[in-house]
C-alpha cells in the first residue's frame, strides 16, 4: 500500500492567486495541490491535501494524520505559525517528520514573522521559494521516509 503524506494549509491560503500576487505569486491553491500530487506520485506517495481557516480543524487533521499512520506532514501554518502553541502541541505528538513551508521569505518580512512555534518541531523550514517550496518539502519527506522514487524503479 502506498504511504500517505498530509499537506496542511492554514488560514487565508485559499486566497492564493486571488490577492497580493506581489508577495505570494499568481498560483492558486489548486495549482499547489496539483504540484504536490505530481511530486508525491514520483515518490510513490499518496497525498491528503487540506486547507482550513480554523485552528481546531488543523489540529484535528494533525491528529488524523497520526491515527492514519501518515508517513509525514508538510504544513504551511500561515498566520498560526506565530501564535499557535496548540498546533505545535499537536505536531509534537507525531513520530514522523514534519516540514514547514512558507511561500514568501518570512525572514525578510515584518519582525513578527521571524518566530514560528511550528519551526520548533519541524525537521526543516522551507521559506521564500514560492510554491516550489511544497515540492521541495515533499522531496525531503520522501528522502526522510525512504519512499521509493518511481523514476528509479
Ligand atoms: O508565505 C507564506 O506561505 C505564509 O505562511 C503566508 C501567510 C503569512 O501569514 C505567513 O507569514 C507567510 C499568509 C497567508 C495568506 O495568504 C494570502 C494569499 C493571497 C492573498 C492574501 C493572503
Amino acid at each position: 500500500m502506498p504511504k500517505t503524506i498530509y499537506v496542511l494549509n492554514g488560514p487565508n491560503l485559499n486566497l492564493l492567486g486571488v490577492r497580493e500576487p506581489e508577495i505570494y505569486g499568481r498560483a492558486t491553491l489548486g495549482d499547489v495541490e496539483k504540484l504536490c500530487r505530481a511530486t508525491a506520485k514520483r515518490h510513490g506517495l499518496d497525498v491528503e491535501f487540506r486547507q482550513s481557516n480554523h485552528e481546531g480543524q488543523i489540529i484535528d487533521w494533525i491528529q488524523e494524520a497520526r491515527a492514519e499512520h501518515a508517513a509525514g506532514v508538510v504544513i504551511n501554518p500561515a498566520g498560526y505559525s506565530y501564535t499557535s502553541v496548540a498546533i505545535l502541541d499537536a505536531l509534537l505528538t507525531l513520530e514522523v517528520p514534519v516540514i514547514e513551508v512558507h511561500i514568501s521569505d518570512i525572514r525578510a518580512r515584518e519582525p513578527f514573522r521571524r518566530h514560528s512555534y511550528v519551526s520548533q518541531v519541524a525537521q526543516s523550514v522551507i521559506s521564500g521559494l514560492g510554491i516550489d517550496g511544497y515540492a521541495r518539502a515533499i522531496d525531503e519527506l520522501a528522502a526522510l521516509t525512504g519512499a521509493k522514487d518511481r523514476a528509479k524503479v
